[in-house]
């Protein structure tokens, strides 16, 4: 039975069952008796692993094809009428041969097979922040994912009315033939097609799909922004609390931040951290000027090597109960295990591609880009107020990735616009969660590199447009947890020790600290880091000491010289696209540097 008496929606689901032609339709209401007998009906064909009851409750085991475990960057495309509007940083094809290909892929793909119709919301259900899609799919695991990940079922068709504003989503795993690959998206048309894939990012169309790439271009037309960001939000001993929003590239730290845990010594003084969000953000100008953020997401699909009762214990708890497991190891209690969990891998499971595995082979059991999906109701440190339906102001904005070299471990930029140009500028080396080679710098704007729905020229001269319209912008910093020794080893201890930089932020957002200014932009004073107690860190055979605090707050104005050159040719790519202030911000950077 149909779940909504909308016409567009009704005709979207006619339209789609016409073409891959079901067996039948199930429309997901999202009650617990539906979800539970996909559950058991997931189980009973291996599509889903019951893991312990009793030590993961409600928790399940996925295994996604070994040729389908991260986004596919080049088979992802942005379909808009002309190419220039797509921008270099996309593939783009046309609406039209886009269309005639995948329906040539969908035609019958569902024969054998069930439709599900997936109400969902993007955003707290009645905040004006939200927005309606409907995801079409053959997966159970996509439907119960979409149920963590998102709000999903009837209330958002209550929400809808008879409304033409929702995303049109529509996924089929095919044939999983990664020849036939494609991820498509229509933000002319609020339409989003993916087909012969399994992998998160790939097919739940809620996330990067529609809140990034169609939601970006949807937040340039109605002057909004979607971005790639967490949102934390630091208590003080007084009580008051400041938020943050910080775009990083993928796999590089968004979730861990977002649920840090401040060293000692500022718990002890009654500091805490609260997570509003940990992967996407978006952002509305408020009637009181500041910029206001909500957490379109319901859930986390997080990384899960490296997460572990150290590094993340928030994560960890997040995911005891409730949660989804992809591609990490199965032991033989049925439990879960991954790289960086704990010093004791178990004998006799299962690795993420189902085969025997011995820990002492060298290779890694779970895949790098292994993830667990789970609710962010489960996480200890959610902000009280992480659903408000207006969102939370937002004081500082943070930018950063992985740099061996170059970016120190935190500036300020100038002002706004020397803040978009930072953003814009913004490199970063390539991770496990997109198919291709790790470990490469490319420049990575803004982390939306992958993500913008439209010429990331005219996404940079939104930036600069909404500047001119917050009259109490954030502050813009960029920060680098990342930079190595020449032994290879990460100079910054990371993880709950990055507090120390954010209370340095958040004290530059009040005006309580002064700064360093540099050709960049403003630098901490050393005497304004807390480091002394940093005991736990040791790495060539050293504390962490001044010697290496001054080293990775350094502006090496050589290494940045030689930036330059490769940044006017990135710019160079978007022609008329570039905004004029940002290659003035880099003529200026660059006599600056000349000077340093
Ligand atoms: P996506 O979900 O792909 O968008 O990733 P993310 O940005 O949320 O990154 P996440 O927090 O999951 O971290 C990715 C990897 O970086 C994990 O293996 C972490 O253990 C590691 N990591 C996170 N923060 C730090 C840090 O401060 N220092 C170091 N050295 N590693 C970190
Ligand atoms: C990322 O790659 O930035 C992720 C995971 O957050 S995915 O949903 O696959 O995009
Ligand atoms: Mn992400």
């Amino acid at each position: 039975m149909a779940l909504t008496t909308n016409k567009m929606v009704l005709d979207f689901v006619d339209e789609m069952k016409e073409l891959c032609s079901p067996d039948n339709i199930v429309w997901i209401d999202g009650s617990k008796e539906q979800l539970d007998g996909l559950r058991e009906q997931a189980c009973s064909t291996g599509e889903l692993i019951k893991l312990d009851q009793e030590k993961l409750p409600g928790c399940y085991y996925h295994r996604s094809a070994i040729d389908d475990v991260a986004r596919v960057e080049d088979r992802t495309f942005i379909c808009c009428k002309k190419e220039v509007d797509a921008g270099p940083n996309n593939n783009w094809m046309d609406p039209a041969q886009a269309y005639t290909m995948a329906a040539d892929i969908f035609r019958s793909s569902m024969k054998g097979r069930t439709m599900y119709v997936i109400p969902f919301s993007m955003g707290p259900i009645g905040s004006p922040f939200a927005k309606a899609g409907v995801e079409i799919t053959d997966s159970i695991y996509v439907v119960l994912s979409m149920d963590i990940m998102t709000r999903i079922g009837r209330p958002v068709f209550d929400m809808l009315g008879d409304s033409n504003d929702f995303v049109r989503g529509m996924h089929c795993k095919c044939d999983l033939d990664a020849e036939k690959r494609y991820i498509l998206h229509f933000p002319e048309d609020n339409a989003i097609w993916s087909m012969n894939s399994g992998y998160g990012g790939n097919v739940l169309l809620g996330k990067k799909c529609f809140a990034l790439r169609i939601a970006s271009y949807q937040g340039k037309n109605e002057g909004w922004l979607a971005e790639h960001m967490l949102i934390l939000g630091i208590e003080n001993p007084q009580g008051e609390v400041t938020y943050i929003a910080g775009a990083f590239p993928s796999q590089c730290g968004k979730t861990n931040l977002a649920m840090l845990i401040p060293p000692e010594q500022y718990t002890k003084k009654g500091y805490k951290v609260w997570t509003v969000g940990d992967d996407i953000a978006w952002l509305r100008i408020g009637d009181d000027g500041r910029l206001w953020a909500i957490n379109p997401e319901n859930g986390f699909f997080g990384v899960a090597p490296g997460t572990n009762m150290k590094s993340n214990p928030n994560a960890v708890t997040a995911t005891m109960r409730d949660t989804i497991f992809t591609n990490v190891v199965l032991t033989k209690e049925n439990t879960v295990w991954w790289e960086g969990l704990d010093k004791n891998p178990p004998q006799g499971a299962l690795d993420w591609k189902g085969n025997p595995w011995d820990p002492s082979s060298g290779e890694p059991g779970a895949h790098p880009n292994s993830r667990f999906t789970a609710p962010a109701r489960n996480c200890p440190c959610m902000a009280s107020n992480w659903e408000d339906p207006k969102g939370v102001p937002i004081s500082a904005i943070i930018f950063g990735g992985r740099r061996a070299k170059v970016a120190p471990l935190v500036f300020q930029t100038k002002d706004w616009q020397n803040g978009v140009f930072i953003g814009s500028i913004m490199a970063s080396e390539t991770t496990a969660a997109a198919t291709g080679s790790t470990g490469v710098l490319r420049r990575d704007p803004f982390a939306m590199l992958p993500f913008s729905g439209y010429n990331m020229g005219d996404y940079w001269q939104h930036w600069l447009d909404m500047g001119e319209k917050i009259s109490n912008p954030p502050k813009i910093f960029h920060v680098n947890w990342f930079r190595l020794d020449d032994g290879g080893n990460f100079i910054w201890p990371g993880f709950g020790d990055n507090f120390r930089i954010i209370d340095w932020i958040v004290r530059r957002c009040n005006g309580e600290v002064d700064a360093r200014e540099t050709a960049i932009g403003y630098t901490p004073r050393t005497k304004d880091i807390d480091y002394e107690d940093i005991d736990h860190y040791i790495h060539a055979g050293r504390r962490f000491n001044l010697d290496a605090l001054r080293a990775i707050l350094s502006v090496e104005s050589v290494y940045w010289k030689e930036t330059i050159p490769p940044i006017k040719e990135f710019y160079a790519q978007f022609g008329d696209r570039l905004p004029k202030i940002l290659a003035d911000e880099l003529a200026a950077l660059e006599s600056r540097m000349w000077l340093a």
